[in-house]
């Protein structure tokens, strides 16, 4: 398959565009890298280090013997070259990873409120509308987020998009459907795609595009079978307070001996996936895209649920490092039940990993390698969701 790859500069899509080339799909990646620039604003780098990405598809030549082209777009703002590259090359498949995509990043400022609506939405639309006008008929893979859902529920299982609803008319009537489950997000990066989900089923109801939105929980890990093949394809690996990820922060905070970050009492929980399993979802979708006239199609991307505080008892108890409560930066819940329904993928055919399998050493083991890289002053979250909690910060 012809497969664009777009945001496959980043975290999630660098390792994805190496999977789908590695087992012999025709990649080209599109970025603006406006990640690696918005390393600069926060004067932080990718914990290991990141290869510029000439030699990152140099080396994969290298190595796999197979081409990556690359297209440096902003998908945002340059409508027309995103529009003449669809044309051109006529993609079976796109994955849209192309989103600012922290929460604490998304609330910093209105700056960042409204950097983050402008990008993620004008990415989403962009590309919709440039499927669309290029007539290819192109199936859109898009990586949403658990957090649309807000992480509560009546102690029913999350389903996967839709919620079955009864209601009675004022005649009496019975009247049955499917409701997208209603959105509930807890920062503006959240909101935005719970927006996303609009412009999916309106693009899908107007003009029969073909969508698979996958909702993802946090990913943890770095490495996957392609970027071990050769450190200079090594994943990014964000730790600092915007960008790392709870489990990742956790284990390099063990690692370089800074106490583990736990906000509040930990009661949060949270879904997660490691990123071998990542990649393997996004080829799972790909290789099973919906029908025409299917409605969008929403699998939850996910393998495992954890409450916060137990991960830092975890790796506690395997590292002897030490836990600090602190205040909670964010506006959410201090605790919450997760009951996650994941039957689709499983059922497409994925074997999930989880953290019983080993990995948190390997993950560790990364940390401890490029422990030197690492400026622990950028460790603390210093983005606060509300005015009240920055007067709290400053007094
Ligand atoms: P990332 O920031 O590492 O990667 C995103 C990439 O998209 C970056 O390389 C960035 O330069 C690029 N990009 C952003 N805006 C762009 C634009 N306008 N035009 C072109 N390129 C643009 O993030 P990630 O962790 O790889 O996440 C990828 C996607 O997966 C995001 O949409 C995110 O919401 C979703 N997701 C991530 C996680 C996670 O834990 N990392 C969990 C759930 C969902
Ligand atoms: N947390 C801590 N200590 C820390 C960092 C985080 O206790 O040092 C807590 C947070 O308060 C929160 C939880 O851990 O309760 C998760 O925070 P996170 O930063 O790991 O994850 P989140 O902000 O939800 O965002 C990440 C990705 C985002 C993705 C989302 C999936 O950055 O792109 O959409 O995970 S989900 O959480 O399922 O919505």
């Amino acid at each position: 398959m012809k497969i664009l790859v777009i945001g496959g500069d980043g975290f999630c899509g660098w390792p994805t565009a190496l999977h789908l080339s590695n087992i012999g799909h025709d990649v080209v990646i599109v970025d603006n890298l406006s990640r690696r620039k918005i390393d600069i604003e926060l004067e932080v780098e990718s914990l290991t280090p990141i290869k510029p990405v000439s030699t990152r598809l140099a080396a994969w030549e290298e190595v796999s013997g197979r081409r990556i082209m690359f297209e440096h777009i902003d998908v945002a703002r340059n409508y027309s070259r995103l529009l003449n590259l669809i044309k051109d090359f006529e993609p079976d498949a796109i994955v849209h990873f192309a989103e600012q995509r922290a929460a604490p990043y998304s609330m910093k400022s209105s700056y960042h409120k409204r950097y983050t609506v402008d990008n993620n939405l004008n990415a989403t639309n962009n590309i919709l509308a440039a499927i669309v006008e290029s007539g290819v008929d192109a199936h859109l893979v898009h990586l949403g987020t658990m957090g649309v859902y807000g992480y509560g529920t009546a102690g029913m299982k999350i389903p996967e998009g839709y919620l079955p609803i009864k209601i009675e008319t004022d005649e009496g009537k019975e009247i049955r459907q499917e409701i997208l489950y209603p959105a509930n997000p807890g920062s503006i990066y959240h909101m935005t795609k719970t927006q996303d989900q609009l412009l999916f089923a309106f693009y899908n109801k107007n003009d029969g595009l073909k969508v698979t939105d996958l909702h993802q929980g946090i990913v943890w890990g770095t490495q996957t079978e392609e970027t071990k093949k050769d450190e200079r394809l090594i994943n990014r690996f964000d730790y600092d307070g915007d960008y790392g990820t709870v489990l990742n922060r956790f284990l390099m905070q063990a690692a370089v001996g800074f106490p583990m970050t736990v906000h509040g009492t930990g009661g949060q929980t949270r879904a997660f996936i490691h990123i071998q399993d990542t990649v393997k979802c996004i080829e799972l979708a790909i290789e099973n895209p919906p029908q025409h006239g299917e409605r969008v199609r929403i699998l939850n991307q996910m393998t495992e649920t954890h409450r916060v505080r137990e991960l830092a008892q975890l790796i506690e108890k395997k590292t002897g490092a030490q836990i600090e409560y602190v205040n909670n930066p964010r506006k959410e819940d201090a605790e919450n039940d997760l009951h996650v329904e994941n039957q689709r993928l499983l059922g497409l055919g994925l074997d999930p990993i989880t953290l019983e399998d080993g990995l948190l050493e390997e993950v560790t083991e990364i940390a401890r390698k490029y422990a030197h890289r690492c400026d622990k002053t950028k460790i603390p979250c210093v983005s606060y969701w509300t005015s009240e909690q920055q007067g709290k910060a400053g007094a």
